[in-house]
């Protein structure tokens, strides 16, 4: 019998994915094959192993498709080496430790504060926990990364492996500067390109490749692909980062969430996929310059990315939790963000973050990018009223209303 239950929450949500202008940067919207590969029938299967090189029986069928998301991942990036199994972004992360570092050694991350991530040294999660991480940051001048201390921290402290990326940086990251100044001091250079790896793969950002030893992202932000990761690096990593992903980290790879990887990737080779990802910036940049023209101040003066840090405080005087809710309220879904150098905690912050791939995959341009911005300087730069609510409800709407996503699909 059919879970009647689940499947209205469900229901509601392909709604409010349907109706809400989504900005979460780090959210998209998957083609369909993507989601028919992860429900399909290799969720049953166990692959513990590698291709030709497994556990269990009957896995013919399963490592020709881990084989194929392999060889498109390579083909993607130029890399050398392509381990498909990790089920996240900290999990890839956790492995690339696992498999260079012992417990206690150096790593130089990018403090979470400036725009890193939790699993680059946070002193909450394992990697703060287990290893000596240390921090570098922006310039609280220019608010994007600033080399000259990176260089400085990377000579001082001589850790052992360099991680660089970040999950809240609009801004160009400069990999082969910081690969030279890392292996010129000994240290291994890891990427963790999770926010831009769809940007990498359409041209649209420089690639880590061929400056990092190890690069790992999450596939499903701007690559759009199902939820999990994945780590590249050269020849002579693979045997090492092979035994850490497994048996060291993880168990049975999930090998409905490879088919789909595999499809990803495919998706990712097409000229499509690169207009995709221009469009991403040209709307990046379209929502930039709306938002200045309607007076928000926003961190490092803009984006060359996919991403915008709004800082609401200084713009509104509001905390980036009300900014959050206001325009939750008008079917507009961002998240707060703290700012660099915040003065608010993290669970009131300063900023929002807003993005624009999902919307993009959408089919939104550059007028209709323009136009959000308007809306939520409206929503934002205004007193809380039913009049504006209702002004931005039926603004959002219009927009909405002009693309259309997963019109087939019905749960109950
Ligand atoms: N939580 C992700 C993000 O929103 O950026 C990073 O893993």
């Amino acid at each position: 019998m059919r879970d009647q239950e689940v499947f209205a929450s469900v229901e509601r949500e392909l709604n409010r994915q349907r109706s809400n202008i989504e900005l979460i940067a780090s959210e998209n919207f998957v083609s369909e094959q993507i989601m028919e590969l992860t429900g399909s029938v290799l969720t049953n299967k166990y692959a513990e192993g590698y291709p030709g090189r497994r556990y269990y029986g009957g896995c013919q069928f399963v490592d020709e498709v881990e084989s194929l998301a392999q060889e498109r991942l390579k083909e993607l990036y130029g890399c050398e080496y392509a381990n498909v199994q990790p089920h996240s972004g900290s999990q890839a992360n956790s492995a690339v430790y696992f498999a260079l570092l012992q417990p206690g050694d150096k790593v130089l991350g990018m403090s979470l504060a400036d725009g890193g991530h939790l699993s680059h040294g946070h002193p909450l999660n394992y990697s703060g926990v287990t290893f000596e991480f240390h921090a570098y940051g922006v310039s609280p001048e220019t608010e994007m990364i600033d080399y000259d201390d990176f260089k400085e921290k990377v000579e001082t402290i001589k850790p052992k492996l360099v991680v660089a990326g970040a999950s809240a940086y609009s801004r160009v990251i400069n990999f082969e500067l910081m690969a030279k100044i890392a292996h010129d001091n000994g240290a291994l250079f890891m990427v963790d390109m999770a926010h831009i790896a769809g940007l990498v793969a359409s041209g649209d950002h420089p690639s880590p490749f061929p400056h990092a030893d190890i690069v790992t992202t999450t596939t499903h932000k701007t690559l759009r692909g199902p939820r999990g990761g994945v780590i590249m690096c050269k020849e002579k990593f693979a045997k090492d980062i092979d035994r850490a992903v497994f048996p060291g980290m993880q168990g049975g790879p999930l090998m409905h969430v490879i088919a789909a990887k595999a499809a990803c990737f495919g998706e990712a080779l097409t000229p499509e996929f690169k207009e995709y990802g221009h469009q991403i910036v040209k709307n990046a940049k379209a929502l930039e310059a709306s938002l200045k023209e309607e007076g928000f101040r926003l961190v490092a003066d803009g984006t060359d990315n996919h991403l915008i840090l709004v800082d609401v405080k200084a713009s509104c005087g509001i905390s980036g939790k009300k900014a959050q809710r206001l325009l939750d309220e008008i079917n507009i879904t961002a998240n707060k963000n703290a700012i660099p150098f915040d003065q608010e905690k993290p669970y009131l912050a300063s900023g929002i973050r807003v993005g624009t791939p999902a919307m993009t995959t959408k089919g939104f341009k550059e007028e209709d990018f323009t136009e959000v911005g308007k809306i939520i300087a409206l929503r934002l730069m205004n007193d809380e009223t039913d009049e504006i609510k209702e002004e931005c409800l039926r603004r959002v709407k219009a927009l909405t209303d002009k693309v259309s996503m997963y019109k087939d699909i019905k749960y109950i």
